[in-house]
């Protein structure tokens, strides 16, 4: 039997991860899409952006890995037949690349980094003063969130996490349920979105949650684009609630070149690389999986498609 990997538009990386996958199970059989054999060899994929009736021409298929963390785009195909099990690849390459960026977004905010730049071009030697400790907000607490709360927990910051079971971990507070979340939010100097998309948190950056935003703070969306209601964020900026927004993700991707954020002096942006999936890490990822699905032992990162992540 086959594994399939299908990343549209990114072959090389697909070739690299293909050669990782033999080189980590050299028995694993591998091919890139769309150079496949007979469909009914097919038993298990990766995907990345896959194209719409794919996942249902492989009679024989039982498991799909998402070429990273979020499963949006596998949960919602309404091609994936319904006994096939779904993962997503997690390595600890991408908590620490997540970890690394949020961790740098709210050091430039907080020491306006962006005020120094300037300063260099000008010449200008001009200290400024910084709070030195902030209450961060994160919404998610999975395996982005903890890695993201652990690294902010290790430079001083006081970390309130928010997730739907509200599972403890040492050294922050763990919060559940919408009531709380409005307790906590004005409490924080940061707000950090680290939730998978679903329909219960697609548009909850939204007018009613900056409302309950400090004054001048700070709003990351590392998430997904669709978590963001863009109208809402506009006019939250021009109250001030949040100060200011660093956004990875967006509802379109690329970000179209007329879309009013880019020129939005309270916005920041990067183009969807707060953490990258590393082939070779997601290589072994799979491989452990392709090992359990082939010995019929319980999949790690398995996705609870009933729930959505
Ligand atoms: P996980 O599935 O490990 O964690 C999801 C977290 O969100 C859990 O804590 C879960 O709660 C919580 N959650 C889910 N639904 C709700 C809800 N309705 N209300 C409150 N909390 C909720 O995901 P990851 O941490 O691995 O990744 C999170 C997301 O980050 C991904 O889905 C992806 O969209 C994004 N991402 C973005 C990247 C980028 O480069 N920008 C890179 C990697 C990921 P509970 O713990 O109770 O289940
Ligand atoms: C992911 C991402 O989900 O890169 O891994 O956004």
């Amino acid at each position: 039997m086959t594994l399939l990997i299908v990343l549209p538009g990114r072959e090389d990386e697909a070739r690299r991860l293909a050669a990782d996958l033999r080189t980590v199970d050299r028995g694993i059989e591998v091919w890139v899409w769309p150079e496949i054999g007979d469909p009914k060899d097919v038993e298990m994929v990766v995907a990345s952006r896959h194209p719409r009736g794919l996942l249902d021409s492989f009679p024989n298929l039982r498991l799909v890995a998402a070429f990273g963390a979020g499963v949006e785009h596998l949960v919602g195909d309404p091609d994936l037949p319904e006994g096939v099990d779904i993962v997503r690849t997690v390595d600890s390459a991408l908590a620490n690349g997540m970890a690394e960026y949020v961790v740098a977004a709210v050091a430039d905010w907080r020491r306006g980094t962006k005020v120094y730049l300037r300063d260099q071009e000008l010449g200008r030697w001009r200290p400024r003063a910084y709070a030195f400790s902030s209450t961060v907000v994160l919404l998610g607490m999975g395996r982005m969130g903890l890695a993201v709360g652990q690294a902010l927990g290790a430079v001083g910051h006081r970390v309130i996490g928010w997730s739907r079971s509200g599972r403890i971990f040492d050294d922050m507070e763990c919060v559940a349920g919408r009531k709380v979340l409005e307790e906590v939010l004005p409490q924080a100097d940061v707000v950090v979105c680290l939730l998978p998309l679903t329909p219960d948190t697609e548009g909850i950056l939204g007018h009613e949650l900056f409302l309950l935003m400090k004054e001048g703070s700070l709003l990351v969306n590392v998430g997904r684009g669709a978590h963001l209601a863009e109208d809402d964020l506009i006019s939250a900026l021009a109250e001030g609630r949040p100060g200011h927004a660093v956004l990875d993700v967006f509802r379109e991707e690329p970000l179209p070149a007329s879309h009013p954020f880019w020129k939005h002096p309270a916005i920041t942006i990067t183009p969807h690389v707060a953490a990258l999936t590393d082939p070779r890490g997601a290589a072994e990822c799979i491989a452990e999986n392709w090992q359990r699905l082939q010995a019929g032992e319980p999949l790690l990162d398995r996705v609870d498609r009933s729930q959505g992540y």
